[in-house]
């Protein structure tokens, strides 16, 4: 039975996912790289590092370490600057419901962010003591789609993964969820999530007594 549901945050839970592009186009165009859908849905999901690489692949030259790390700091600043007013505004449409519901229903509630940003989000938008485990980044070596940090999120949660529901926006993070032995739910469109188990439009939509076999009533 399930015992936990894991979210992402970007895309999910926060009206974020705009702000990152946002801030990797503007990188992008300093450094005169290409910018087009392609990339933006590839970096979806990804780590800081992950997503610069991509963003890379085109640009007209190469960049040494210490030019990539200045690269990703300017990223982060310009991220950064426009979450700065951020508060409980932009939560996206039903999150806060759908963590109360889970918390409701006796599940334990996890993030696995690949934003190292996420903790900072959460205290902003007042949602942080909803969760009893928050993973982000900073404390894993693999990115989405390594399975890495959904597990990292079950194990922290004392729950083993095939009694997790993941819940992601990206194709990485869906894949991660399915690395992770957990059933994955996408939040978004049907062809940017193909391989999800279930597809719902926005954390709207979201049933928990679609989820848990409620036998109690
Ligand atoms: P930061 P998620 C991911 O968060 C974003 O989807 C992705 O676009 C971003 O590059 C990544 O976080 C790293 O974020 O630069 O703030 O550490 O969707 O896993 O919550
Ligand atoms: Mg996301």
């Amino acid at each position: 039975p399930l015992q936990a549901v894991i979210f992402d945050l970007d895309g999910v839970i926060a009206d974020t996912a705009v702000v990152h592009r946002a801030a990797w186009e503007q990188l992008a165009a300093e450094i005169d790289a290409p910018f087009d859908e392609g990339i933006a849905a590839r970096m979806k999901g990804v780590d800081r590092r992950g997503s610069l690489e991509i963003l890379l692949e085109r640009a007209p030259r190469s960049f040494l370490e210490h030019e990539k790390r200045a690269l990703e700091e300017r990223k982060n600043a310009y991220y950064v600057e426009r979450i700065g007013q951020f508060g409980p505004e932009q939560l996206l449409p039903g999150a806060r419901e759908a963590v109360e519901a889970v918390r409701r229903a006796g599940l334990r509630v996890g993030l696995a962010s690949a934003s190292r940003n996420a903790p900072l989000l959460l205290e902003r938008m007042g949602i942080a003591p909803l969760f009893d485990v928050i993973v982000d980044a900073a404390r894993i070596a693999r990115s989405k789609p390594d399975p890495e940090i959904f597990l990292a999120a079950a194990a922290a949660l004392g729950v083993p993964p095939e009694a997790c529901l993941g819940v992601e926006d990206a194709a990485a993070g869906i894949s991660s969820i399915h690395a992770a032995g957990m059933v994955a739910i996408g939040i978004g469109q049907r062809e940017d999530l193909g391989e999800a188990d279930i597809v719902l439009p926005g954390l709207i939509a979201f049933r928990m007594a679609d989820y848990v076999d409620n036998k109690n009533g």
